[in-house]
This record gives C-alpha cells, structure tokens and sequence, in this order.
C-alpha cells in the first residue's frame, strides 16, 4: 500500500459497531399467464413476470428492486441464478448504506464476466435490481423517501403516457387512461404496412388531434423501411418513433434522424453511461429511454439521465413491469432533471395494479411520487405469495 492511499475497506468511515450488514440478497420471482399475450414486432410474451430483489440485513430492515424481465421467456430462470450465484456473494457481508460504492464494487468485479459471457444485458438487469433494492433500503433506514436522499423535487406529480398500444384492439386501453387525463400514447408498429396503418388510424381518432401519437418499432425495420414508414407516420403526427431499426446501427439511426420530420426516439436496450454516451456521440436520438431495471439501477440512470440534460436531450424512463420499478422510476424522474413523460404500460397487469394500488393508478394525466421512506412502497406479502413463482429452491 503506497503513502497516503487508504484501503477501499477503510474509505466506509464507518464504526464496527454502527455497521449495518447485509445478510440476504434474494431474488423474487413473480408470475402468471397471459389469456392474451402482449405482441411486440419480434415476437410475443405469453406470461408477465417481475424479477424483484429483496435484500435482507442484520437490522432487521429489508429493500425492494426489480430486474427487467419482459423477454426472454426463461429469464426469471437466467436471472435466479445470476443474482444467487454472480451477484450476492459479492454482497454479503457489505454495509448496504454504501449504494454508489457497491454499484461500482458490482461493475468492477463482473464486467470480466459480463463479457465472456456474452451477457452485458443480463448481469446489468440483475445489478439493476440490486441497486434499486439498496436504495429503497437506505430510505427506510434514514426515513427519507428516495427523491429526498437525492436533493428533493419540484414536483412530486409525473406525467405519464400509456404504452403497449396494438398490434391488437387499441381502444379498450386508451379510453381508462384517457379518462384519467392520459394524453400521450404509444402504439407498437412493425406489424406491416396495413395493420400499422389501421392501428394508426384507430389511435389518431381517439386521443384527437391534439393527442400525443407516440409509436414504438421495437427495431423491426431497416432503414430503407423506415424512411418509407416514415411518410405514413407523419400523416398521423406522430410525435417520436421509438427503435425503428436495431438499436446498434447508431449511423443509420442518425441519417434517419436527419430525414423525418419527427423525433426519433430509443434507449431501452442500451447499456451503462458509456452506451448511452455513445448513443449520444452518434446524434441517433432526439429523446433517450433509459430502463432503471435494465440499464444499471438508480445508481447509473441518473448519472445517464444528468449526462443527456447537460447536452440537451430530454430523458422519458423505458418501463414495462411492476410497481416496484415503476415507483421506483417515479422517483427518479421527481428528483433528476430533464424528464419529459414517464411510461405507463396499458395493459392490465396485476403485478403493477395489486402491488401498487393507487400509487400506481394516475389522476389528471399523473402519477404521485410516495412520500414515505425508501420507495414508499413495502409489497404486501399476500400478494407476493399469489403470484410467487419457486425456482431453484
Ligand atoms: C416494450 C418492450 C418490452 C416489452 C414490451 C414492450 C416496448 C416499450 O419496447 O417501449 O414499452
Ligand atoms: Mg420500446
């Protein structure tokens, strides 16, 4: 050790005796299947599923996250493992009050892993998890809700849009959300031409002219497609499109940028402030979609979201789970300048409605940040045991 340089382990400043430890690092996993699966232009969920984190320690105080898991089907299995067998040893034992230091502890110590593996995405989903549960547990032990560790917010209402809009009858999930003041909708396209048109159609009339028509390709096209797409899309006004093309071709996505006359939008699918730096460099969007479950927690998304603000660039969080990280997400957004509208899947989903209740149901076109400690937010456990899913045990 040279002069002057102190062991990471003495950079905690913290007493034996105030130290707090983590004891549990467990993955919950939550389920059930579809009576209609939710179809997007690669291919179709027919479960929902959400990869919760709950972390346990010696004060007798748990947190709460959530890793992503809409595809593939057998995540949940992936991801038990990943964060039991990758994640938590490097856990426990560790004082969980030291978020940041942990997250950089997780990045170091597995991005070796990460890219043997071929898995960038999947150890980023299950350090996202971590994470978020790492913070939720540092609220509860300082009794701040997560925005007030972070400084505080100007507004603790969030704009929300309804996404998850088609291939398959849009009006049924437009008109509650419309009701509850939603103005701004995403519709899934990629489906070919007709469908995409009739779809189009259908949502255009229904929000009205002054709806906000957001449209999402999840990187069906080419660029060729998209230009010509381009042409039926500016007919309805849509407001951005989302992923028109795959969300590595950053060249192709900037020409397309320079040649339609909306906002190209994408982000769920990037990883870590150096993706996002990237996908920035390229002048490929006009707004980012960074996903806390995704693309490295709270942790990196702010970092993410303050690093697009300083250039510029608008954020709208990419969520499509349950209330955990979509509370969690609220937060972010109340606290880290530069939000312009926070997503809100459409579809019935009662991950997201029986474990959030009203936090999760918006009013005039918002949804409230929680004022209690952490997430503001404890699952109930009753719930928790309905939809539990036993994997590995
Ligand atoms: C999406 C992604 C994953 C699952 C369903 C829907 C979509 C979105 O790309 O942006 O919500
Ligand atoms: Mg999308």
């Amino acid at each position: 050790m040279t002069a002057g340089h102190t062991a990471c382990s003495d950079l905690h400043g913290v007493s034996e005796s105030e130290a707090m430890k983590i004891t549990g690092v467990e993955p919950v996993v939550l389920g059930f299947e579809l009576t209609e699966p939710v179809r997007v232009s690669f291919g179709e969920m027919v479960h929902r599923y959400a990869i919760l984190v709950r972390i346990d320690t010696d004060a007798g105080i748990s947190g709460w996250g959530e890793s992503w898991s809409n595809f593939p089907a057998w995540s949940p299995r992936e991801r038990v493992y990943t964060i039991r067998e990758g994640i938590a040893p490097h856990l426990l034992g560790e004082d969980p009050r030291q978020v940041g230091w942990l997250h950089d502890k997780l990045g170091r110590r597995l991005a070796g892993v990460a890219r043997q593996w071929g898995a960038v995405g999947p150890i980023s989903q299950a350090i996202s998890g971590v994470d978020i549960a790492l913070w939720d547990l540092l609220g509860k032990e300082t009794g701040l809700p997560l925005h007030k560790l972070w400084g505080g917010a100007t507004d603790l209402e969030v704009p929300v849009y309804g996404s998850g809009l088609g291939p398959g009858a849009v009006r049924p999930l437009v008109t509650p959300l419309l009701r509850s003041g939603v103005t701004a909708f995403k519709l899934k396209v990629g489906f070919g031409e007709e469908a995409d048109q009739r779809n189009l159609m259908e949502v255009r009339e229904q929000i009205g002219p002054d709806g906000i028509l957001l449209t999402d390709a999840n990187q069906a096209w080419d660029l060729t497609t998209a230009l010509r797409m381009a042409a039926l899309l500016a007919e309805f006004d849509t407001y951005w499109l989302e992923e028109p093309i795959p969300a590595d071709q950053l060249a192709e996505m900037a020409r397309l940028r320079a040649q339609v006359p909306f906002r190209i939008a994408g982000g769920e699918n990037v990883y870590g402030c150096e993706g996002f730096r990237r996908l920035l460099d390229a002048g490929a969007v006009d707004i980012i979609q960074p996903d806390i479950c995704k693309t490295g927690g709270l942790t990196e998304t702010r970092t993410i979201c303050s690093m697009a603000a300083a250039r510029g660039v608008p954020y709208a969080p990419h969520y499509f789970g349950s209330a955990i990280g979509l509370i969690a997400s609220l937060h972010l957004f109340a606290a880290t300048p530069g939000g312009w509208m926070m997503e809100l899947d459409a579809n019935p989903n009662p991950l997201r409605e029986e474990l959030g209740g009203d936090a999760v149901a918006p009013k005039n076109g918002c949804l409230p940040v929680p004022t209690g400690p952490g997430l503001g937010l404890v699952p109930d456990q009753r719930i928790i045991e309905r939809y539990q899913l036993q994997i590995g045990r």
